[in-house]
């Protein structure tokens, strides 16, 4: 049995990406839901019809476990995920409590990047409400960096002037960790480092994702000997195009080098 990845784009596979190291011989489905990217500046009830129809069409491929590779989908479903489907469904959250927990070390505080959805939930707001008691978590929106990533636009020149517009307002000095809270923006870790003081931990919630899930699979007995294969679906339609099927290679070996 197979464990099944869903993103509304390409941020999942930078969850995948953490999956494969930890649990290199599992095999994988990757859902992207490109028909309706991005998921962000949607409403939640548009957002949650789109994400039961992409988890239905996962489950029916016979999977072990679902990860749900997107922080918005993760805020607005994942309690009726689970209650829905018998198998374990993990999800993924912007990672305030570890950066909050490096504020000890650092003095500096923590700034929170993810979509709009993400932060306008109650679930956000109650997370940084259990571990934020300096108030020290300040977070942006950057839908932006969604769309960059779809369009496979990581050059400089495109999103270095978009981060400092967005960013022009925070005094970056301030902050010693940056939690990317939605998984579109690992892939632009190294702009962001242009842009922060040197020093300045990027933080994301997927290493924890990928080892949950193993310790999950392990715990049922559900580890697998596969080959690591990937089949990937974007909206319903398994992809068999060769272009595209490179493009998602490219973003896992992009991301390998983003170590
Ligand atoms: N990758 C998603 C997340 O982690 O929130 C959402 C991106 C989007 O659809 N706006």
């Amino acid at each position: 049995m197979t464990i099944g990845f869903f993103d509304s784009g390409i941020g999942g596979i930078t969850v995948l990406h953490q999956a494969l190291r930890v649990l290199p011989k599992e095999d994988y489905v990757f859902y992207a839901d490109t028909a309706h990217v991005p998921y962000g500046e949607k409403t939640k009830d548009e957002v949650r019809g789109y994400i039961f129809d992409a988890v239905d069409f996962i489950a029916k491929q016979g999977v072990k476990a679902i990860v749900i590779a997107c922080n918005t989908a993760t805020s607005i479903a994942i309690e009726d995920l689970r209650r829905k489907y018998g198998f374990p469904i993990l999800g993924i959250e912007p990672a305030v409590k570890p950066a909050v927990q490096k504020w000890e070390g650092k003095r500096k505080k923590v700034l929170v990047l993810a979509t709009n959805l993400t932060l306008k939930e109650e679930k956000y707001h109650k997370l940084v409400k259990s571990v934020d008691h300096q108030d020290i978590v300040d977070n942006l929106a950057l839908p932006g960096l969604v769309e960059f990533a779809e369009k496979f636009e990581f050059h400089d020149e495109k999103v270095l002037p978009y981060l400092r517009e967005q960013l022009s307002s925070f005094d970056l000095n301030e902050y010693g960790t940056v939690v990317l809270g939605c998984t579109h923006f690992p892939y632009f870790t190294n702009h962001l480092k242009k842009l922060f003081p040197e020093g300045v931990d990027m933080i994301s919630g997927s290493t924890g994702t990928a080892k949950n899930l193993r310790r999950i699979l392990a715990a049922r007995s559900q580890l697998s000997e596969g080959s690591g294969d990937i089949v990937y679906y974007q909206s319903g339609m398994k992809v068999e195009d060769s272009k595209l099927l490179a493009n998602y290679q490219e973003l896992l070996v992009m991301l390998d080098h983003l170590q």
